[in-house]
């Protein structure tokens, strides 16, 4: 079967996490993507978090699947031909190097479409415009400056990043949604385009919801928040603790036996008031004039969810799922990373992949999340650094044994 990015080649600059996600995904939905890595030293996350001495790090495998790579200096002068010859054969350009970068080797956006006018040239960056737009920017930098951290945590404790790589997969599935709509609009215009995406852009969109919070708490304090009745709000949005960020009370409870993830969220909707009362005993409060209405229940919802964990502290997480979910009761059990690679539902839909790799041997991995019923994905190793370069350079710009030979011995390659 055929996969719907078949015969777009992506020239991937891209290194560690934010801009190799992006490509890994192209790839899997079958674009031929090029790695292009530095001779001898690679994307610097292959020797990074290593659990095997000299083996590509899980860190590097488990984000560039189904790439090719070649190892080729782009900053001396045969392999800037090279890079250039590579840029005219490549439908998108990606990267997310430091700012600046890409100029400094003199393939600017003008060269760049001098070179080839149908090429899609995309980044990520920290920052777009702006007093820190030079700045280099990880994951953590990223959730603190895009809103994520001040609005993390307790209302009592630092602000908090999560582990939920927001800022740097959160951008790459931008960044991958900019190239497929560039795609899609040079088959109108047949020309190529920028596509940008800063990490602050893509966390403070994800905490859109901070920013009505933000705009309501002119109006009156936040009614669903802990801080409500009892603590105080100052100008900024507080961390929420676990309270729901949407219109339906939410909260973690405790369950037996009573381990580090021995949790569930519980949400308590309008029509599930009653359910929820009824199966945890406490039928006298559905209708009872203090609580009988989302109104009544607001100022007090430290002690609903406290009257329910007193029922979820007898169950398991996965008990209070197969109870509550029948109630239409909104819930989820408190899932452990071991819980999930070990699920086997997750297994049969290819969302959790067992790989093989020549130097790691078998590994497991998180597969493509978006399912087309037309262009199945399947999860192949990650490169060896420059395993297809000289396949590269005779297939996609067509040299010569001898030109082959020639990089090699001017250190191109
Ligand atoms: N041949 C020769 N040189 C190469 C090369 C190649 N094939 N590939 C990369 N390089 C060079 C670059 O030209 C650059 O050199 P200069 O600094 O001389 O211009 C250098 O390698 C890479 O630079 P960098 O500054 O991008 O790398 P870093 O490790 O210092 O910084 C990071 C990493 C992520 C902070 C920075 O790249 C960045 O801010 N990127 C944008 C934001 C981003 O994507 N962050 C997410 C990172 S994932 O957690």
């Amino acid at each position: 079967m055929g996969k719907a990015l078949d015969g777009v080649r992506i020239l991937d600059m891209t290194h560690v996490q934010s801009g190799p996600t992006c490509t890994q995904l192209l790839a899997w939905f079958g674009a031929d993507v090029i790695k292009v890595e530095r001779p001898g030293v690679g994307d610097i996350s292959r020797s990074q978090l290593r659990d095997i001495p000299d083996v590509d790090s899980l860190y590097f495998t488990m984000l560039n699947h189904n790439k090719r790579s070649i190892a080729l200096n782009t900053k001396g002068e045969r392999g800037k031909e090279i890079f250039t010859e590579l840029i005219r054969k490549c439908d998108v350009l990606a990267e997310n190097f430091a700012p600046g970068a890409l100029d400094r080797m003199g393939f600017t956006w003008e060269r760049i479409q001098e070179i080839n006018p149908r090429m899609i040239y995309a980044s990520v960056k920290g920052f777009g415009p702006g007093p820190y737009v030079d700045c280099k920017v990880y994951e953590n930098v990223a959730q603190c400056t895009g809103g994520a951290a001040s609005t993390t945590g307790f209302d009592d404790g630092p602000p908090l990043v999560t582990s939920a790589q927001i800022g740097d997969s959160g951008t790459g599935l931008n960044l991958a949604l900019g190239i497929v709509t560039a795609l899609f609009q040079r088959e109108r215009t047949g020309r190529g385009q920028r596509v940008t995406c800063a990490m602050q852009d893509g966390v403070l969109n994800l905490c859109r919801v901070k920013v009505r919070d933000q705009q309501r708490l002119k109006h009156g304090p936040l009614k669903e928040f802990p801080q409500y009745p009892n603590g105080k709000f100052g100008d900024a949005v507080p961390r929420a603790g676990n309270s729901s960020g949407g219109g339906q009370p939410g909260w973690v409870v405790k369950c037996a036996p009573g381990g580090p993830d021995d949790y569930a969220y519980v949400i308590i909707q309008p029509q599930g008031w009653e359910p929820l009362m009824k199966v945890i005993g406490r039928e006298d409060l559905v209708d009872h004039p203090d609580w009988r209405t989302p109104a009544d229940r607001l100022p007090k919802l430290d002690q609903c969810f406290a009257m329910v964990e007193e029922w979820t502290k007898t169950k398991t997480k996965f008990e209070v799922m197969e109870i509550l979910n029948p109630l239409n009761v909104p819930c989820g059990p408190i899932l452990s990373i071991k819980d999930l690679v070990e699920e086997p539902s997750l297994r049969q839909t290819g969302t959790v992949v067992e790989v093989d790799h020549p130097t790691r041997g078998s590994y497991l991995t998180v597969g493509n999340p978006i399912k087309l019923s037309d262009s199945p994905s399947e999860v192949k190793r990650s490169p060896l650094l420059g395993e297809h370069t000289d396949e590269i350079l005779k297939q996609v710009i067509e040299y010569s044994d001898e030109e082959i030979a020639a990089a090699h011995e001017q250190g191109a390659v």
